[in-house]
């Protein structure tokens, strides 16, 4: 375990934990079908077979998972609303329990409203490949926030709008399951005019601190070529600028903005970039990019398919997760000062939505040196003048983890997924040491 102290972070700072709706509520009877249990019921969809039925019966176990929450001595929980429960009978309810619980413990909620799990009614409208999709979630958006807005202040509009345009919609390899290549690229587009609808849905509630968790990580070149490099450069703007020019700076990248569909890309535009309080970035690791190969290859449980004009590659001499992926924590340092200076004053503070890891392990050594490496990084990252103000670690609870279900655990808490009438949870390692890494900073 790591010994010397995490450097102390400004007074005000927000530690907290992260999960979302479909990966650990279960209780799937009492509410409206979504895109995921359409998708999951696929042959081979899921790498184990499994659904998020039960997941962590969350629904029904939630005051021990906030009674977790109140030990573990975070100040911030971050969950996700699920669309299809608010749309069922009764479905806010749930998340009226949870705000209560969460204040009784000490804990501020921080929901985010869109984590995925699109209800099926709405897919078969078109999901977001139909514009609509982006009004209906504004008016679901006014409905949780006039039931829940007294006691919630903090709010983010959706998440990694840009793992769910590549992998559910151009890919398939999550739901919705399109394959759609550039062809996904409305759906890109309609994340983000949702998320600035629901900006203003909000600030009509009265609410004033918002913002987005996009999914960012430094691309590195493979090598000097010039073809490598230019591949590196069309990576970073799929998955850095594509989502965070419109929210920051109300334009698209060149050439992009002819893409997408509408009849006024300017105004969709300005409704996009609704001011935030601050902005929202999940990160894992930098990927290694490279000119395309022509094969198909398989990286972190994604096929890359062979027409892509890149290729992902293993990044030497470090060390990955069971998972795969890289561990790079230097990575959010560079990301973070990348953005302050490619953003300049146009990036609001910053708040490290996710981050984390997967381990088998219930004394899990290595995450303790990945959380440790990575908020060190950050930490490094305010020094050079970022300007941080929050980081959630993902997730407080083993759970379900999309395309590879149960077989991949992030949780600082074990959950006992063979006993899926206790679903026991235990403390693993990682929520000890994190526990103490608190109380250092308080
Ligand atoms: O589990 C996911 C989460 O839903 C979104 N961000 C990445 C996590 C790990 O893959």
């Amino acid at each position: 375990m790591a010994t010397n102290p995490i450097p102390q972070f400004p007074a005000g700072f927000l530690w907290g934990v992260s999960t979302s709706s479909h990966q650990i509520e279960g209780a799937a009877e009492q509410r409206e079908p979504s895109v995921w249990d359409d998708f999951s019921a696929g042959a081979g969809h899921i790498k184990d077979g499994s659904t998020a039925a039960v997941a962590c019966d969350h629904v029904h176990r939630y005051p021990e998972d906030v009674a977790l929450l109140r030990d573990l001595g975070v100040g911030a929980y971050r969950f996700s609303i699920s669309w299809p429960r608010v749309n069922s009978p009764g479905g806010l309810d749930f998340y009226d329990r949870l705000v209560d619980e969460l204040a009784g413990a000490g804990v501020q909620p921080v929901p985010t409203l869109f984590h995925w799990d699109l209800p099926s009614s709405l897919e078969e409208a078109g999901g977001w490949l139909n514009r609509d999709t982006a009004e209906r979630f504004a008016e679901y958006v006014a409905v949780v926030a006039a039931r829940l807005g007294d006691r919630v202040t903090k709010w983010i509009t959706i998440n990694e709008p840009a793992e769910h345009t590549l992998l559910g919609h151009a890919l398939g390899t999550h739901a919705p399951g399109k394959q759609l290549m550039f062809d996904a690229l409305p759906a890109a587009h309609h994340q983000l005019l949702g998320h600035g609808l629901a900006v203003r849905a909000l600030r009509a509630a009265g609410v004033t601190d918002i913002g987005i968790a996009n999914s960012h990580g430094p691309t590195w070149a493979a090598s000097e070529e010039q073809a490598d490099v230019e591949a590196a450069g069309f990576y970073d703007l799929l998955l850095n600028r594509l989502f965070a020019e419109p929210v920051l700076l109300g334009e698209y990248p060149e050439g992009i903005g002819e893409l997408m569909p509408g009849t006024d890309i300017g105004s969709d535009l300005k409704i996009i970039s609704e001011p935030l309080d601050w902005y929202g970035i999940n990160y894992y690791a930098p990927t290694r990019v490279g000119a395309p190969e022509g094969a198909d290859i398989e990286f972190g449980g994604v096929t890359i398919p062979a027409e892509l004009p890149f290729t992902v590659k293993q990044i030497e001499g470090v060390p990955t997760t069971d998972f795969g992926w890289p561990v790079v924590p230097e990575g959010l340092t560079e990301l973070l000062t990348g953005f302050h200076e490619r953003y300049g004053d146009r990036l609001p503070p910053v708040v490290i939505t996710e981050n984390g890891c997967s381990y088998d392990d219930i004394d899990d050594q290595r995450r303790i040196a990945y959380l440790d490496g990575h908020i060190r990084a950050l930490h490094r990252a305010t020094e050079a003048g970022v300007d941080v103000r929050g980081y959630f670690v993902w997730s407080l609870l083993d759970n379900f983890e999309w395309a590879q279900g149960y077989a991949r655990r992030f949780g600082l808490v074990h959950v006992n997924f063979e006993d899926s009438a206790a679903l026991e949870r235990t403390p693993k390692a990682s929520y000890r040491w994190f526990q103490e890494v608190l109380r250092a900073q308080r």
